[in-house]
């Protein structure tokens, strides 16, 4: 099947005619198609025309704009299912995975939707008699956006539709691991009632996202991916003075005290661990468990962690999915090798399963290593894998220091029954989110959502917050005095 980009309501081939081929991970045999190779021409013209029907989009009321983004939730909802099964034959987490995957875009819709209504500005006094003070939300322009395929519509939703209900057009350049679930998006969107060139899907790879970021009529750019890719679209966006919004990667840790209820602590940490087979940026990669539990609950992990069982995402037997592609799996072969050298110790997985029905596909044991310390690099690096690297804390102070060692600060847990102590650590972690009894995952659509350290640029997207991203501040003065008021000279405040 041939797949192409969707620019000014129409699907297209890329000009030079390449393309890319989309497989299966959990079957790579399976072949989901061919998608558009883009280059640089064919972003300037999706830009080009989200620039001219970004003119009248900006102009629509934003409530009317925010209720064609609900009409796209309802479409979502009702295709809820169907969508989800393209999504695990394109990207391989489990059904009831994608199915969330596809309920984050129809809770973020119904959110943004409503956000069309509100965009609230404010209105202040003036210090000068007869004047009035305001200040409201303008669209910035054309956005750019480039995302991941671990989540290839939720985040996407994240981003597209509030960029929508403010007022700007989009651009939208996919992972070339997840293009088919885009093409989806961009049918949802045309169903709803969006006007043609308002929203434009690109394929490509890694340089077609960068024509995206240098194209100068790209206002604004919000990426979700690796820290690598994303400081090299920040600097270049800090280059182009455009505004720029990176979520970016994470090493998050979940704390289990010694006063933790650790059969909830143990089903929190699979779920963080190894849901998604760890291919989220909010994953559980460093578990902390303090001394007094720290064998106990190893032991009831490695368990647990044995009976996962792993399978075609399509499968409702199947717990953990395959690794995305074959560069990943090497990536995470990389990374069980130098845990080893480093000296930790490796008491579960390790390696590629390849038994049955796997040997088609991209897997990996659920893997765990113990006696970890804080320099080791399979502490500190994003793996994005199913590895969890577990170490021994001390007391909570240590437990502490432990979690905050990181370059990154996405997601945090702790997992204790002692209430002075779970209010300490929301003022603790150094993260953007941290859950008390809960693991690492499991965003909601409407709360902010985002990191600090290398993990953003001071961003948050979700609820309200994703606003800032996609407006600028107009502030209006006006005077009705008829005659010239002048600010901190006619009226002195001392
Ligand atoms: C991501 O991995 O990029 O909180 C996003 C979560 C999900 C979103 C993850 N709702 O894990």
């Amino acid at each position: 099947m041939e797949y192409f980009n969707y620019i000014n309501g129409e699907w297209v081939p890329a000009a030079s005619g390449k393309t890319f081929q989309n497989v299966n991970p959990a079957d790579t045999s399976d072949v989901i198609g061919s998608f558009p190779l883009s280059g640089p021409e064919d972003v300037d013209r999706a830009v080009k025309v989200a620039e001219e029907a970004g003119e009248e989009w900006a102009r629509t009321p934003a409530p009317i704009r925010g209720n064609i983004i609900r009409h796209a939730a309802d479409i979502f909802l009702r295709r809820k299912k169907e969508i989800a099964q393209v999504m695990t034959r394109e990207m391989g987490k489990p059904l009831f995975e994608t199915e969330g995957d596809v309920q984050e875009a129809i809770d973020t819709g119904y959110y943004a939707a409503t956000e069309g209504r509100r965009l609230f500005g404010m209105n202040t006094p003036s210090e000068l008699p007869d004047k009035m003070n305001l200040s409201f939300r303008m669209p910035v322009g054309t956005a750019g956006i480039i995302t991941a395929w671990n989540f290839p519509i939720a985040v996407p939703s994240w981003k597209i539709f509030p960029a929508l209900v403010a007022g700007n057009a989009v651009v939208f350049k996919p992972s070339e691991d997840s293009p088919l679930c885009a093409n989806l998006f961009a049918e949802v969107l045309e169903e709803a009632g969006l006007p043609k060139g308002v929203f434009n899907v690109v394929h490509g790879d890694g340089t077609t996202g960068a024509a995206l970021v240098d194209h100068p009529g790209t206002k604004v750019i919000a990426f979700t991916g690796s820290t690598e890719v994303g400081k090299k679209i920040g600097g270049r966006c800090g280059e182009l003075n455009k505004k720029c919004s990176l979520e970016m990667g994470g090493k998050n840790g979940m704390i289990v005290m010694e006063d933790a209820n650790l059969d909830l602590a143990l089903e929190g940490v699979l779920w963080g661990a190894f849901g998604t087979s760890g291919q989220r940026c909010t994953a559980t990669s460093r578990l902390i468990l303090h001394k007094d539990i720290h064998d106990q609950f190893v032991e009831m992990l490695i368990e647990a962690a044995k009976k996962l069982r792993l399978g075609n995402g399509l499968d409702p037997n199947t717990d953990v999915g395959p690794i995305i592609n074959e560069a990943q799996l090497r990536k995470i072969e990389y990374y069980v090798q130098v845990g080893q050298e480093e000296g930790a110790r490796l008491v579960l997985g390790g390696k590629r399963a390849t038994e049955g029905d796997l040997a088609k596909g991209w897997f990996f044991e659920p893997t765990i290593f113990v006696d970890v310390t804080p320099e080791m690099r399979i502490f500190q690096e994003e793996i994005f894998g199913p590895v969890l690297s577990v170490a021994k804390a001390e007391s909570y102070e240590h437990a502490i220091a432990l979690i905050n060692n990181s370059q990154y600060g996405l997601s945090s847990s702790i997992y204790t029954q002692d209430v002075n102590r779970a209010f300490r650590a929301m003022r603790d972690i150094e993260a953007g989110i941290t859950y008390i009894n809960g693991p690492t995952i499991g965003a909601e659509a409407h709360m902010p959502f985002g990191g600090i350290k290398n993990t953003g640029n001071g961003h948050r997207e979700g609820g309200w917050t994703v606003f800032d991203i996609f407006t600028e501040w107009k502030t209006v003065y006006v005077d009705f005095s008829g005659r010239l008021q002048r600010a901190q000279i006619d009226v002195e405040i001392t």
